[in-house]
């Protein structure tokens, strides 16, 4: 036996990516609202404002908002121990700079969490995942204003006393490292409500940026001990290996390197401190990073009390620059690694790069970790009886699941649950898709939004619901 008792089986998605009803309930307006749909190679595009006769995908998700205790029983009818979703801001602050809290928002994640705990399922909140307010970023320009911080904190606080007695596990920023890759606009306008301007040096600002959000990420790991000493507040980061490509030594450099560019956000987060490798680097370039009497005193003071992330793949990089080459559409500088497979969206499918990353995790900070994301986009439709055949979405997790078995049975990691993205189709947060699906449950909609809406069970739902019943046992 290896997974605890209490493990947390479940699964995790985003609220814009699901919920829908974006003008409902007196929400406000989040960034997710105005991106449209893309593809595959083809970016969403940020608009000025949501306009008319574009396709906002997220403007109806799947109509979770409205569909919940269906969704709710599916899930829990696999044996979910826990859900992972997050708070929409824009329905507890729909600018985002007001005093007081909408209260039909904070209703509504009353009575979704109140239906998870009907069935004994565990939430698991993210408190600001790719959706916060896009009056912050016309107003207030993102997260480069030092205002972020007081309304963030705000947005937890009011979460954190609200749902005190009906959410233990929280996560302050999803994949916050994601905006470490400049070179698309999608990553800084996600994280961070930031649009780059022409010129300015994007590496200065996405590090005054982070500055900002590790101070309100750890006010509010600092306030919510306060709240309720029992919570458990995390840090979130998109763990992607890097390999070297060769064993040439300065291949070992470029990929430690490239790493570090990740690890940087959870290193502050965890310990509560810069790494030497950022200051460093911010004195060679002269980076001046504005900050304020008292800071690292808050960031020694809230660090995280555990680790989550989401695993998709592995990445490969070289010292010599001109192999390198732009991969996922931009979201990556490196080199293919030959062997492994590619998934239709070209993210590489390395399951056993999942054990490693939780080993390197493991002894760098020797803190209890969570997989809050995993999973792989596929094309789908019904076969002629109306079922999904997923085999390969099946096969996928056998192997991530059973390579997570090695990193908890023969490494020893300390590995609190897992959670596969996307349990229900959703809308894609790179490319706007409904059909880049993720889902063991099917939702009949396409990328144009037509559809009836229906969830079906796909093969893989009665598969998870197996090893879930097993405990991890039965692959
Ligand atoms: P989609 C890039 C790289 C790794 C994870 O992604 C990423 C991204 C952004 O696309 O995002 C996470 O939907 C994210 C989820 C997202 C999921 O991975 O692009 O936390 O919101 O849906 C899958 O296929």
């Amino acid at each position: 036996m290896s997974f605890s008792k209490g493990f947390l089986w479940g699964g995790a998605v985003a609220a814009h990516q699901l919920e829908g009803g974006w003008q409902e309930g007196g929400k406000g307006i989040s960034v997710a609202d105005v991106m449209t749909a893309g593809r595959h190679g083809v970016p969403r595009e940020i608009t000025p404002g949501v306009l008319p006769g574009k396709n906002y995908p997220n403007h109806e998700g799947i109509e979770f908002y409205h569909r919940y205790k269906e969704d709710i029983a599916l899930l829990a009818e696999m044996g979910f121990k826990c859900f992972r979703t997050s708070i929409a801001w824009t329905r507890i602050f729909p600018k985002g700079d007001e005093t007081e809290p909408n209260e039909e928002g904070l209703k509504f994640y009353d009575d979704l969490f109140d239906e998870m705990h009907k069935y004994g399922m565990e939430p698991v909140i993210t408190l600001s995942h790719f959706e916060m307010p896009y009056h912050l970023v016309t107003e207030y320009g993102g997260w480069r204003n030092r205002k972020l911080v007081d309304f963030f904190v705000r947005f937890a606080t009011v979460c954190f006393e609200r749902y005190k007695h009906k959410v233990k596990y929280w996560m302050t920023f999803n994949e916050i490292n994601n905006q470490r890759e400049l070179n698309v606009p999608f990553t800084a306008f996600t994280n961070s409500g930031v649009l780059y301007k022409k010129g300015e040096d994007k590496k200065a600002v996405m590090y005054q940026v982070a500055h900002h959000e590790f101070v309100a990420s750890a006010k509010a790991v600092i306030e919510g001990h306060k709240i309720n000493p029992d919570f458990q507040i995390g840090c979130m980061l998109a763990m992607t290996p890097v390999y070297p490509e060769t064993c040439r030594p300065m291949d070992q450099i470029a990929a430690l390197k490239e790493m570090d560019k990740s690890f940087f956000f959870g290193d502050v987060q965890v310990r509560g401190h810069y790494p030497n490798y950022v200051l460093k680097e911010w004195e060679r370039k002269g980076y001046q990073i504005e900050m304020e009497d008292g800071d690292f005193d808050i960031l020694s003071e809230g660090t995280v009390d555990y680790y989550a992330f989401s695993y998709y793949m592995s990445h490969a990089t070289t010292s010599v620059d001109s192999r390198k080459k732009n991969l996922q559409g931009g979201f990556f500088d490196g080199v293919k690694n030959p062997y492994i497979e590619e998934s239709d969206w070209g993210w590489p499918i390395d399951p056993v790069g999942l054990r490693y990353m939780l080993n390197v995790l493991q002894e760098r900070y020797e803190l209890p970790l969570m997989i809050v994301e995993n999973g792989i986009g596929l094309h789908e439709t019904p076969n002629a009886d109306g079922l999904i055949e997923d085999d390969a979405r099946i096969a996928y997790f056998q192997a991530h699941i059973a390579e997570m078995k090695k990193a908890v049975e023969e490494d020893g990691v300390d590995l609190m649950g897992y959670c596969p993205w996307g349990p229900i189709d959703l809308v894609s947060a790179g490319t706007g898709e409904m059909e880049k699906r993720y889902g063991f449950i099917y939702v009949d909609k396409d990328n144009e939004g037509n559809g009836t809406l229906n969830r079906t069970r796909k093969k893989s739902f009665y598969w998870y619901k197996k090893v879930i019943e097993s405990n991890g046992e039965d692959l």
